[in-house]
């Protein structure tokens, strides 16, 4: 298939083939000092790219982390990225994968929002407010 030079360069700078993100939430640690999670649904672009890594300020450090399910118990674990399919949408959502936020800052509550950056190995990256939930919240109301 021939794609040409123009459409690439089209590609790598914002163009209207890039991903989207939306609904971004953290859900805050009912113990402080334990890790939050994150969630943010992606829609893809005109080409497959992988989330690498998500960005947030207000935490020292964030792994991508995938949710298993053997039998009755549920388990997680470090993934170096997720896959947003081309036209297709991925929802980090609790039950499935997530991002797990260590070290938040303690002055964060419900109601206010952080800012969380979403990194990927051949689209810009995308910044979004995240709504801030409280400990078990299902999702911002
Ligand atoms: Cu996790």
């Amino acid at each position: 298939m021939a794609v040409s030079l123009a459409a690439l360069l089209a590609g790598c700078g914002g163009g209207r083939g890039d991903p989207v993100a939306h609904d971004a939430w953290v859900r805050l640690p009912a113990v402080a000092g334990r890790p939050a999670a994150a969630y943010v649904s992606i829609d893809g672009g005109r080409e497959a790219v992988r989330l690498t890594s998500l960005r947030v300020a207000a935490a020292r450090r964030v792994e991508l982390h995938e949710t298993m399910k053997d039998g009755a118990v549920m388990s997680m674990r470090p993934v170096d990225g997720i896959d947003v399919p081309a036209g297709g949408t991925v929802a980090l959502a609790p039950g499935g994968a997530h991002a797990m936020l260590f070290d938040l800052d303690p002055a964060l509550k419900p109601g206010g929002t952080t800012k969380v950056t979403l990194m990927f190995d051949h689209a810009p990256p995308i910044e979004l407010d995240a709504a801030l939930v409280a400990p078990g919240g299902t999702g911002p109301e």
